[in-house]
């Protein structure tokens, strides 16, 4: 067994502090000392959470994320078309409930057969934990050399591990009276390529855009390319955890997180670990079609939802709707004054550019110049 704050400190002496992910038993010791000693995100999804820890290494962090081998298959998406495009490297740790051989519960019996194929598909390096100290401190280098290169590397943790780690008491934190501002005229409709113009109109040297996959993105592209944008491409769903990651680890910046209905319909998980961490300098806007509109236009379900009720329920400081692109432009303006984890829900009109390019610089291109951007004492 390895001494887990051994490990923990070994670890932290390399850099990585910055913990996310969702418990798993055979990992829970790891969890605790985590929660006890490092900087713990709780995520409610294991997709999230590799998008929080991809935010934490924007903005300059190395970040560790844990998750039961069940949950891998929730990280997909976002380890295969995130990490992978933007080549955003991370450490995992992933248990390997359902070990041949060994009896565990039925629903482990599959996972446990193909969590190692699993990561050999996704190109995702790793290796077993071991649980000898000298050779961990070995692996822990190799792991650090993928790190370094750009690439995921993974641990596969088997029972039994880690020595155990006493859980200490966990601070509460619970958001009161959180502001709400709810619909009270018509909407105007503005379009999404308006929108996007009056919120980069008030862009500056200290604000990060991050712009939802789709059409959201390629269109801040054309409204201005900037080192301080992130057009996300594939993992859908995911902007707003990144947002987190990334505002929790660069807490003097303003990162403005640009979202769309399906997208954060998606993963609605999301929100509530938001709301729950609620960083003062993350802006969350969603730009709301009520439509896949960059898949075509097909329905989302936006038009049953209150989305302003929810954040608020989900611990967003404020919650404010938003009918017009003056209202944007003069919430922006107050939300840079007053700070505050705040949602703005503004409804679109469906359609986008006329000839819609896409990006020409490439996803690694666009993460590298962003980590120098935040990384850069501007
Ligand atoms: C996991 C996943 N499923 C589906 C897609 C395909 N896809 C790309 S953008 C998009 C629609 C996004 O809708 P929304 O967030 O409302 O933004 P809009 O296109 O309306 O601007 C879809 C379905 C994807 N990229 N990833």
């Amino acid at each position: 067994m390895i001494d887990t704050k051994q490990f923990g400190e070994e670890l932290k002496q390399s850099g990585f502090s910055f913990y996310t992910g969702v418990p798993c038993s055979f990992l829970k010791n790891l969890i605790n000392y985590a929660i006890n000693d490092c900087e713990y995100v709780g995520a409610t999804n294991e997709g999230d959470a590799i998008a929080i820890a991809s935010g934490a290494y924007l903005g300059g962090k190395y970040p560790v994320v844990l998750m039961q081998n069940s949950g891998l298959a929730n990280a997909v998406s976002p380890l295969v078309s995130l990490n992978y495009t933007f080549r955003i490297p991370l450490l995992g740790f992933v248990s390997l409930r359902g070990e041949p051989g060994i009896p565990d519960e039925p629903q482990h019996e599959l996972m446990g057969q193909i969590t190692t194929q699993l990561l050999d598909l996704m190109e995702v390096s790793w290796a077993y934990l071991s649980s000898d100290i000298t050779k961990v401190k070995e692996q822990i280098q190799k792991a650090i050399e993928h790190i370094k290169r750009d690439r995921p590397f993974f641990f596969v943790v088997k029972k039994g591990t880690f020595q155990e780690e006493i859980l200490q008491n966990q601070a509460l934190k619970l958001t009161t009276h959180p502001f709400k501002r709810i619909k009270s005229t018509a909407d105007e409709l503005p379009k999404r390529y308006e929108a996007l113009s009056t919120i980069h109109s008030l862009k500056d040297n200290n604000t990060v855009h991050l712009a939802t996959t789709g059409k959201t993105g390629r269109e801040l592209y054309e409204v201005e390319d900037d080192a301080g944008n992130f057009y996300m491409v594939g993992s859908m769903g995911c902007i707003s955890s990144i947002g987190l990651g990334l505002a929790l680890s660069q807490n003097h910046k303003d990162i403005v997180v640009i979202d769309g209905d399906g997208s954060l319909l998606m993963r609605m998980g999301s929100l509530a670990t938001n709301g729950y961490y609620s960083p003062p300098n993350m802006l969350h806007i969603l730009l709301d079609n009520n439509a896949h509109d960059s898949t075509g236009g097909q329905k989302t379900v936006s038009d049953n939802i209150d989305f302003i009720g929810i954040t608020a329920a989900c611990g967003y400081t404020k919650s404010l709707y938003v009918h017009n692109l003056e209202q944007l432009h003069s919430s922006i303006m107050a939300w840079k004054a007053e700070k505050g984890l705040t949602f703005l829900y503004l409804k679109i009109a469906p359609g986008s550019k006329k000839d819609l390019a896409r990006p020409h610089i490439k996803p690694y291109e666009v993460k590298n110049r962003l980590r120098k951007f935040l990384n850069s004492d501007s």
